[in-house]
Formats: C-alpha cells, sequence, structure tokens
C-alpha cells in the first residue's frame, strides 16, 4: 500500500493570491506522519514546478489559457507516473483549475475512471456561460465528451481531449451554480447532490446512490475531486469562495470514509486550501488540518478505531 503526494502551488486559475501556498500548508499540518500512522509507504515527490508564461493574452474574459494549460500538462503526467507506477496519488494544490490536467493524467492510466467532485460549486462553466472567465469554475466542461461542442478551443489546451462521460460523474454539496451551469447540468442529466438534497436525504443515503451510480454496472477506480470550500466556512475559512451552509465535518467525513470501504480510490484531489486568506491563525489552521482529516479518512483512517488481524498460529 503506497501513497504518493503530488504539491501543485498553483493558483492562475483564479483571481486571488496565495492557494499557491495550500500544499506546503496542508503539509506542515502533518500530512505525511498521519498517513505513514496508517501503515502506508509514503512518496511524497515534493512540489511540480510550474512557468509563468509570458505572453499569455486572455481568450475572451478568461485570463492566462496557456498558462493554466501548460500547468496542467505538467500535472497529467506526474499524476499518471504515480499512477502508473502503482500509487494511490493524493495531489495537493492549488486552485481547482488542476483538476483538468489531475484527472487526464489519471485516465491515462485508467480509462474506465469515475469522478466524485465535492464542492460547493460545479465548476462546469464553459468560456461562454463563465461570469467570471475564471479557469478554476471551467475545470469540468473541459473533461467531458458532452460538452465536447460547446467548447471553443481555448489555447493552452490542444494537448487534451475531452474523455469523460457525464454519466460517470456526481457531484457533493453544490450550493452556488451559476445560471449556465444550471442549464448544463439539467441538460446532460448529470447527478448531483445540492446542500438541499443532503438536507432531504441525509448524508447517508446520497453516498449510497452516488456509490451506485457509478459502480453498480462495474466496480472501477474513484477519481475524488475535493474542494475544501465544500465544507461550511466555520470549518474551513481559508479559502477563496465560501459560500455558506455547506458540509458539516461529520457528513464530509463520512464522504471520505464511504469512498475509503469501496477499495477503489485511485486519485484524490485536495484544493482551494487559501493560507493567506484565513482571519487569524485558528483559522488557517482549522483549514488545514480539515484538509488533512479528509486526505487521512479517504485513506482509512476511521472514527471507529481498528485493530491488524490477529496472526495466525503457525
Ligand atoms: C463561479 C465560482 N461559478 C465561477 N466558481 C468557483 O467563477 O465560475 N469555483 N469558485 O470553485
Ligand atoms: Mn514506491
Ligand atoms: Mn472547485
Ligand atoms: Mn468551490
Amino acid at each position: 500500500q503506497s501513497v504518493a503526494i503530488l504539491g501543485a502551488p498553483f493558483s492562475k486559475g483564479q483571481k486571488r493570491r496565495g492557494v499557491e501556498h495550500g500544499p506546503k500548508a496542508i503539509r506542515d499540518a502533518g500530512l505525511v506522519e498521519k498517513l505513514s500512522n496508517l501503515d502506508y509507504a509514503v512518496h511524497d515527490f515534493g512540489d511540480l514546478t510550474f512557468k509563468h508564461l509570458e505572453k499569455d493574452e486572455h481568450f475572451m474574459h478568461v485570463p492566462f489559457p496557456r498558462t493554466v494549460g501548460r500547468a496542467n500538462q505538467l500535472l497529467s503526467g506526474a499524476v499518471s507516473g504515480a499512477v502508473g507506477a502503482g500509487h494511490t496519488c493524493i495531489m495537493l494544490g492549488g486552485d481547482h483549475s488542476l483538476a483538468i490536467g489531475s484527472v487526464e493524467g489519471h485516465a491515462q492510466q485508467c480509462p474506465d475512471l469515475c469522478l466524485i467532485w465535492v464542492d460547493a460549486h460545479a465548476d462546469i462553466n464553459t468560456p461562454l456561460t463563465s461570469p467570471s472567465g475564471n479557469l478554476h469554475g471551467q475545470s469540468v466542461a473541459f473533461l467531458l465528451k458532452d460538452l465536447q461542442n460547446k467548447m471553443p478551443e481555448v489555447p493552452g489546451f490542444s494537448w487534451m481531449k475531452p474523455f469523460l462521460s457525464a454519466r460517470d460523474l456526481v457531484y457533493i454539496g453544490l450550493r452556488d451554480v451559476d445560471p449556465g451551469e444550471h442549464i448544463i447540468l439539467k441538460t446532460l442529466g448529470i447527478q448531483y447532490f445540492s446542500m438541499r438534497d443532503i438536507d432531504r436525504m441525509g448524508i447517508q443515503r446520497v453516498m449510497e446512490v452516488t456509490l451506485d451510480h457509478l459502480l453498480a454496472r462495474k466496480q472501477r477506480p474513484i477519481h475524488l475531486s475535493f474542494d475544501i470550500d465544500a465544507f461550511d466556512p466555520s470549518l474551513a475559512p481559508a479559502t477563496g469562495t465560501p459560500v455558506n451552509g455547506g458540509l458539516t465535518y461529520r457528513e464530509g467525513i463520512y464522504v471520505t470514509e464511504e469512498i475509503h470501504n469501496t477499495g477503489l480510490l485511485s486519485v484524490m484531489d485536495v484544493v482551494e486550501v487559501n493560507p493567506t486568506l484565513g482571519a487569524t491563525p485558528e483559522a488557517v489552521e482549522a483549514t488545514t488540518s480539515l484538509a488533512v482529516d479528509v486526505i487521512a479518512s479517504a485513506l482509512g483512517q476511521t472514527r471507529e478505531g481498528a485493530h491488524v488481524a490477529f496472526p495466525k498460529i503457525p
């Protein structure tokens, strides 16, 4: 059982500085030690080095398209390499535009993967529907085959083709969805669980339906893309676009426990931790230690406790 940690200190998918310090902040909160205690061989591959391209004009109202495209191309190769080497891969962001490269690289090794996107936001704008232009709000649109004819050719992204089917994606935690995104969710029939759905059904039923939707036909690798802003801002204040009414600690941990219990988690992204945005050091610490907790829980840390199997009598 080995885990690869990949740091991706990148922030050009959105407009707030500081999210590039996420990987260091999450490591400083004790990630490697916690995973080692779970009995994993932890391979920390350190941080990727991203180039800022000098000449990178806006595409429509989308800033830094080539810089974001190039960063994701680099990340894709790193994730593909780590998965190909047999590791479960943990990608520490950085902003959520990094999921483009992370999921793409994962799909290089596991073409039949499915995607669970835990987020306050759907991140499924196209450049034509996006109110902000920010690429971290468009990641999923780059991945989906079903949106291919709605996507313009964005400079910086010619290295990839969309590969994911809408039916292989489930959202959990939505509560801030743009009108253009809502059209896309409804038109493509994407399975999603908004915070209202969680209120109605409970998180246990939400996870049952999620895993049934993705795995009932066949067992396949899971990509979990976890935006820390899925949690309520009282728990995860140090993030760029907090939205009230998010996941409780127990709901978030239940999601990752259930994903661990499938035995199918292959790659996990933890993104949008911005240690420069906490109002106090305590607010930052709450956010980074929460990030460590969801990663540990996705990798098998239990609330009920655990013990190794008794050895057999020789
Ligand atoms: C908004 C916000 N839907 C956008 N998206 C965010 O810019 O497209 N995603 N914050 O995490
Ligand atoms: Mn190894
Ligand atoms: Mn996101
Ligand atoms: Mn978000």
